[in-house]
């Protein structure tokens, strides 16, 4: 195997190989040459047999067959290496909402063999700068609409020497220089084990992490949990929430539809009211959000029902119960729940429709193993609560971070989350490792009194804590938000802690309830329970 990368900053910051997981490349479709390039496989190869007039992005007021697209990327591409001095190894940050042209230069960027590192469009300069600074980042291309927080970021960040602009009319602007190159390029002969992206964690506490992914786990990824779970095909349309910085966006709306020669819908803005109504205007069959988004968009489902959309992908946080019975019963689909991980690119535990068991995540998914281990790492029995451990094509490498060892014990991923195994092998989630609430010596696991709470007509939303206490060391807190048209009051309290003593467990319920207007959720959508903690 011989790198491309003239920077060599990646492989330098690798972990120790003693400290990296176990990979494993069982499955014959795992099977990876020495040298590989995912951007040759993912979209040159549609143009070469033959489907480059095929759609492949479509937006609002846009519409991109694959050779359009690849006619950006090698233009983008030309840009890069010929203009900003851009070599193999070197990262280039990417930052801009869900768009054609974040896409372009995120393949562009896998074309000359440099590493792509995408930020949530939300992010401010001062997040902003952490990234740069960790990925030492010499060159970016950014949304010309997101521009001041890039050039504030670049005043603090003097690693950051080039930055061009998209969406850019001004004769400076990247889509200028793109016209005065050719739409030809000869992608880099990257090795396998190049690493081609940068993806930082999108953790609820702590500084962030940068977790790094070669070339050969992106085509993994695709090799595993789309044909096996997701099962689509050409002619499917897929659209979603997540942002492309986030990898459940990355894989469910670029790496996967591409990987099968589907087309993609991106949205610049994808709150449940702008995906229900893009569903019917674009026809989407297959959909990406977060289990809070499916709740949201429940109440208008029937309008969906009989309609395009026939796969619902749920991930990023446990699915509740209720979440995938309202979705059922609007909608007439049943949810594919799939846990994830930034550190692990994408879904490793999932169930399709067919073999949904609700309250499951779902069973391995083919390329991977996993298995439920106590805290010497030893597998426990069927049936008992411990920490998940899993291990595949894919797996955690922190770029120079300590927290390695933490990750990865053993060869194995440890992933933080509190799960069981029952006796056919699905997994059944329980909570995050330190989310779980020890209250008189019980353990209770927060999704769960969250799950009772949200079975009752009048909650919307809610979120569980444990808060410290003097006699019980913690008690069970829930935050709730109530639907339009009922009080908050003392009556609501009382009725909600009576209703959940009669769901499960009467030891298990919430002795303190707030009520708030909404809950505070990282741009991933995940509940951050730490400012919950705060405010208890
Ligand atoms: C939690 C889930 C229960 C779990 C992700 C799909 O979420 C993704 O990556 P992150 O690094 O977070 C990982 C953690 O999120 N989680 C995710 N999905 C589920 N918990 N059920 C689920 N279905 O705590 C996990 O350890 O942000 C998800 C694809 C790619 C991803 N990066």
């Amino acid at each position: 195997m011989s790198s491309a990368h003239i920077d060599t900053f990646a492989r330098d910051n690798l972990p120790p190989i003693d400290q990296q997981p176990q990979f494993l490349f069982d499955l014959p479709e795992l099977q990876f040459p020495e040298q590989l390039n995912c951007a040759t496989e993912l979209l040159d190869r549609h143009i070469l047999e033959g489907n480059g007039s095929r759609i492949c992005i479509r937006a609002p007021g846009l519409s991109w067959t694959y050779a359009d697209l690849q006619d950006k990327a090698n233009r983008i591409a030309n840009v890069l290496v010929y203009d900003m001095g851009v070599v193999p190894g070197n990262r280039v940050l990417l930052h801009a909402p869900n768009n054609a042209m974040m896409v372009a230069c995120w393949f562009a960027v896998i074309k000359v063999g440099a590493i792509a590192v995408a930020t949530m469009p939300l992010l401010r300069a001062k997040e902003l700068k952490p990234v740069i600074d960790k990925a030492q980042i010499r060159h970016a291309l950014c949304d010309f609409h997101l521009a001041t927080e890039v050039q504030s970021a670049a005043q603090q960040c003097p690693t950051l020497q080039t930055v061009r602009y998209f969406n850019d009319d001004s004769a400076n602007g990247l889509d200028a220089a793109m016209a005065r190159h050719s739409p030809v390029f000869a992608n880099a002969n990257t090795a396998s084990d190049d690493t081609c992206i940068i993806a930082f964690t999108s953790g609820t506490t702590g500084i962030p992490k940068a977790t790094m992914h070669f070339h050969r786990d992106v085509m993994a990824v695709c090799a595993c949990w789309p044909p096996h779970v997701l099962r689509a095909t050409s002619e499917d349309v897929f659209m979603g929430s997540p942002p492309l910085a986030f990898t459940f966006g990355l894989g469910g709306l670029v790496l996967f539809p591409l990987s099968v020669g589907a087309s993609t819908v991106l949205l610049e803005k994808a709150g449940p009211p702008q995906l229900l109504e893009a569903i019917q205007t674009f026809g989407a069959t297959v959909l990406f959000t977060a289990p809070t988004s499916y709740r949201a968009m429940a109440p208008q489902g029937q309008a969906l029902r009989n309609g395009t959309l026939r796969h619902c992908v749920s991930a990023g946080e446990a699915l509740p119960v209720s979440t995938r019975t309202l979705w059922r019963e609007a909608t007439g689909i049943e949810l594919i729940d799939g846990i994830g991980a930034t550190e692990l690119l994408h879904i490793f535990i999932s169930a399709d429709e067919e073999h949904a068991h609700p309250g499951a995540t779902g069973k391995v998914v083919p390329g991977y193993q996993a298995q439920v281990v106590d805290d010497d790492g030893k597998p426990v029995p069927v049936g008992t609560v411990g920490k998940l451990a899993v291990r595949g094509p894919t797996g955690c490498r922190y770029l120079a971070d300590e927290r390695q060892t933490k990750y990865v014990r053993n060869g194995w991923n440890l992933t933080g989350d509190a799960y069981k195994m029952d006796a056919d092998g699905y997994f059944i989630y329980q909570a995050r490792t330190d989310d779980m609430i020890v209250s008189s010596g019980y353990n209770i696991a927060a999704p769960e009194v969250e799950e009772a709470l949200m079975l009752h007509p009048a909650v919307a939303e809610c979120a569980v804590i444990g808060s410290p206490d003097e006699e019980r060391g913690q008690i069970v807190q829930a935050f709730v938000a109530l639907r339009a048209g009922h009080a908050s009051d003392d009556a609501m309290v009382k009725t909600l802690q009576d209703f959940v003593k009669s769901t499960i467990a009467p030891y298990k319920y919430p002795r303190a309830i707030t009520f708030v207007n909404q809950l505070p959720r990282t741009q991933t959508g995940k509940l951050q329970r730490f400012m919950l903690r705060d405010l208890a």
